[in-house]
């Protein structure tokens, strides 16, 4: 590839787009079809207009929208413009909106048209300089701004350490951090996983993941633009979609769930696998009985690989090779990944340990606190990811556990802390433990064991009704269960190995009590 002008990852894709502008980038079923071309003009729509409304290289643009083409030409017209891109899950309430746009700051944010008005105190209060809106279909005021923008635009130059985006993630303790990616992390794993993957213009994706994650937004699209590919482009998950559009695809990326929901329909048939040449899976463990199911429904052995927001995907089960159920694959080329004593820092052979992880992929920090960032490094440069594993005499990577307390629930991380903390402020309670407990669909449901204050009546109903402004739906409750006392060991502290032991059973299938909500 001839010399680049700058480091921007915009800058980097595009000359690796196709030759031919009209090649499909995005197809829509039932809208339209975005070609390269389309994505270029469009984007540099968006990019005048940001540049219209004084954006500059390193101010932040803060997202919350409904997936579709147009969301996407933002993240492109932000890495255009050297902004900063925080998208945020739409199912974020504001209250939580609140604290992510204190935090970040941003110049612009966009939201969905039925937000608009909630947002504005919101935004005001945060000191954005202007809040947009962007519907599905291309309504709110977004569209229309850009409509009479130029549709050339010169990337503006950025170094491979400049900030691409910002996504939050939150931790065992302490409010939410903004993960720091840079336009060298971006590019060094959409080039990774590219080769890795054997990505060709060939591909077309089948993309029914979230754009707002690391998994839909960086995994599926970066790679997909690297190699000049087409993605048919969803715009959420439904497993009719699914089996609908498979056939006209060559590659899909999924988290477990979207397996596990396949499989329960009798219609995907192995025919509609036949096309595809690679099934991805990430974002929590796939099981190795889906794994097998899989592979029985489908010839497809569902390459399993291993990723976090603050480090891209770290390790991948082989192309070519054994993909061993259970097992996360090989660190990627460039990347490397030890396992040691999570209380010494001793490097460990063959045993169990937290993982760590270094190389180009891993970010540059959590936004405005570098105490954390300074914590979560060793001082050799080593990522500790807090995931629990070990890697076998043939290099594979298990991973078998979790030094945080974190529950994955359908690929959305929900830390117990923070369901904890709101639930316990409620009157009623006297204190609470949030765990995570084994779920067909999920594979974890968030379970929330309370002790109500002695002599007060309290209910699972009125508690999800009182936490529905703090907490995103997905972080609630699926059930709420009261006991009379929490197990503590010596110490004090809440057992809560004793509890994930004591509910194991609650959604297994003769466990008949309805869900929460
Ligand atoms: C939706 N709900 C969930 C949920 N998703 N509850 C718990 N966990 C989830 N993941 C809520 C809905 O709000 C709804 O509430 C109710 O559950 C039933 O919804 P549903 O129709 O069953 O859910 P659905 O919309 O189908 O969504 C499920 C899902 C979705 C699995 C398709 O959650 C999803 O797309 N997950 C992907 C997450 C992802 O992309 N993770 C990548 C992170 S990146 P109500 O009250 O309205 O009925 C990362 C790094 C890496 O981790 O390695 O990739
Ligand atoms: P997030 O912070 O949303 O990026 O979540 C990252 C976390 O998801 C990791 O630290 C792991 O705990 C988990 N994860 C991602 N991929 C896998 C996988 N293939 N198997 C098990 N856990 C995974």
């Amino acid at each position: 590839m001839p010399a680049l002008p700058s480091d921007n990852l915009f800058t980097f894709l595009r000359a690796r787009f196709p030759a031919n502008p009209d090649k499909a980038f995005l197809i829509e079923p039932d809208r339209r079809t975005w070609s390269y071309g389309d994505a270029v003009e469009q984007s540099a729509r968006l990019a005048n207009l940001f540049v219209s409304l004084g954006v500059a290289p390193g101010d932040r643009i803060a997202v919350q929208v409904e997936k579709s083409a147009e969301a996407l030409m933002v993240y492109l017209a932000a890495l255009r413009v050297g902004a900063v891109y925080l998208p945020l899950n739409v199912a974020y309430t504001s209250n939580e909106v609140r604290y992510f746009l204190g935090d970040a700051e941003p110049a612009i944010f966009i939201c969905r048209p039925d937000d608009e008005a909630t947002m504005e105190g919101i935004a005001d209060n945060a000191g954005v300089r202007h809040l947009i809106s962007l519907g599905t279909g291309g309504e709110g005021t977004l569209m229309a701004l850009a409509a009479g923008q130029g549709d050339a635009f010169e990337d503006v130059e950025r170094a491979s350490d400049d900030l691409a985006a910002i996504l939050y993630t939150s931790g065992t303790t302490g409010p939410a951090k903004g993960a720091m990616l840079t336009h060298g992390n971006l590019r060094s794993n959409a080039e990774t996983l590219r080769e890795y993957w054997r990505f060709t213009a060939e591909d077309r994706l089948l993309h029914a993941l979230p754009i707002f994650h690391t998994h839909g937004l960086f995994v599926a699209t970066n790679v997909t633009l690297a190699a000049g590919a087409s993605m048919i482009f969803l715009p959420r998950f439904d497993a009719g979609e699914l089996v609908r559009h498979m056939p006209e695809a060559t590659v899909m990326m999924g988290v477990p769930t979207f397996y596990v929901r396949l499989l329960d329909r009798p219609d995907f048939t192995p025919d509609l696998a036949a096309h595809i040449r690679l099934f991805v899976s990430g974002s929590a463990p796939l099981s190795a009985e889906t794994h097998k199911a899989f592979r029985e429904r489908t010839g497809h052995a569902i390459l399993e690989r291993y990723g976090m927001t603050e480090t891209n995907m770290n390790s991948s089960n082989p192309y070519e090779g054994e993909r061993i159920p259970g097992s996360v694959g090989f660190p990627l080329p460039g990347i490397a990944l030890r396992v040691t004593d999570p209380e010494t820092g001793r490097v460990l052979h063959r045993e169990t340990g937290v993982i760590e992880v270094r190389g180009p992929n891993v970010f540059k920090g959590y936004w405005r606190r570098p105490e954390k960032t300074a914590e979560d490094f060793r001082p050799d440069g080593f990522f500790i990811t807090g995931d629990l594993g070990h890697i076998d005499e043939r290099g594979y990577v298990f991973i078998v556990g979790r030094a945080k307390d974190l529950i994955i629930s359908g690929g959305f991380n929900v830390y117990p802390a923070e369901v904890e903390a709101v639930i316990e402020a409620l009157d009623g309670v006297a204190e609470c433990a949030v765990i995570g407990v084994p779920h067909r669909d999920l594979g974890e449901a968030v379970v929330a064991v309370v002790k109500p204050v002695a002599g007060a009546t309290i209910e699972q109903t009125g508690i999800i009704a009182a936490i529905n402004d703090d907490l995103a739906r997905f972080k609630q409750p699926r059930r709420i269960v009261l006991v009379d006392e929490l197990p503590r060991n010596v110490m004090g502290k809440i057992q809560k190995k004793e509890l994930r032991e004591a509910y194991a059973g609650l959604f297994a299938p003769q466990a008949d009590a309805p869900d929460a909500g």
